[in-house]
């Protein structure tokens, strides 16, 4: 084999694979779409597991439709079966029957693998348009059947209160939601702040009983549709690079925080809609 080939076979091979379970957003912000563009843009390979497809744009679901939690767990069965996998997360998964199947199947899979694959879990459960994702019996699930597998989970302020059932309106009420969940599921939590509306977007990493804060200039003026799914399928391709969780944590910030800050802009008659631009 000359040079320049090894080289490249060499190359091919050693790039690092990630899997999103997760829906589809036909608009391709959020979802499956923008976990594929940021595993692309941060030199990962992506490997998907479908789990719903939802019609919709920026800020208006229309129609959400399950797969069969059968297929859901085939996929990722058949996937973890071929690929080296070196992280995974979830997305939306849409009812409980299918948080069960993606729990069973990362449980089997643990019973072939050295060690455990490093599981990142966005509990997606309400759109940023107020549209409720996730079927309500679902949360329970969540709790009994997936976090407890998660190396992090990260919840946005509207899922960490929902979870903890209580509010959470400032900063102190922040550090205690993290403390807590990361209590209760003995995982690491990654709370996003960016909901509280300061001059930054702080979110706090609660990891092995320390609390550690990541910052960034707040970006207005922005509709950021898919910023939760782009975070956490950029945290889920620094692990999968071998990067720390901190690291990973550090990368995913800067790179959520460029991709809104170079978004897209189209407007037509009266509709405007923004996208997060993923190219670095
Ligand atoms: O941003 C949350 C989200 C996640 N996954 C899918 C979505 C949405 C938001 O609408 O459609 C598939």
């Amino acid at each position: 084999m000359d040079k320049q080939r090894s080289r490249r076979s060499e190359s091919v091979a050693t790039v690092p694979v990630a899997l999103t379970v997760a829906g589809s957003d036909c608009s391709a912000g959020a979802g499956i779409q923008s976990d594929l563009k940021t595993f692309t843009a941060l030199g990962v390979y992506g490997l998907t597991a479908v789990t719903c497809i939802v019609a919709e744009v920026p800020g208006k679901v229309s129609w959400i439709e399950p797969v069969t939690a059968r297929m859901v767990r085939e996929q990722i069965e058949v996937l973890l079966k071929n690929f080296r996998v070196g992280a995974i997360k979830t997305g939306l998964l849409c009812s409980a029957e299918i948080v069960s199947a993606v729990g069973q199947a990362i449980q089997d899979s643990e019973k072939n693998t050295a060690r455990p694959i490093p599981f990142v879990v966005d509990p997606v459960m309400i759109a940023t348009s107020g549209d409720n994702l996730l079927q309500p019996e679902a949360v329970e699930s969540y709790k009994t059947k997936l976090f407890p597998l998660a190396t992090i989970i990260t919840p946005n302020l509207d899922e960490a209160a929902l979870l903890l059932k209580t509010t959470i309106k400032d900063r102190k009420q922040m550090e205690n939601a993290a403390k807590a969940l990361a209590k209760k599921y003995g995982v690491s939590i990654l709370l996003k702040g960016g909901h509280l509306r300061g001059d930054n977007a702080t979110d706090l990493l609660f990891h092995q009983g320390e609390l550690m804060e990541f910052a960034a200039p707040f970006v207005r003026g922005v509709k950021t549709h898919g910023t939760g799914c782009t975070y956490s399928a950029a945290i889920t391709a620094g692990l999968a690079s071998g990067f720390s969780l901190v690291q990973a944590i550090e990368r995913a910030k800067k790179f959520v925080t460029e991709s809104i800050e170079r978004h897209f802009h189209w407007k037509r008659d009266s509709i405007e809609i923004d996208a997060l631009n993923h190219s670095m």
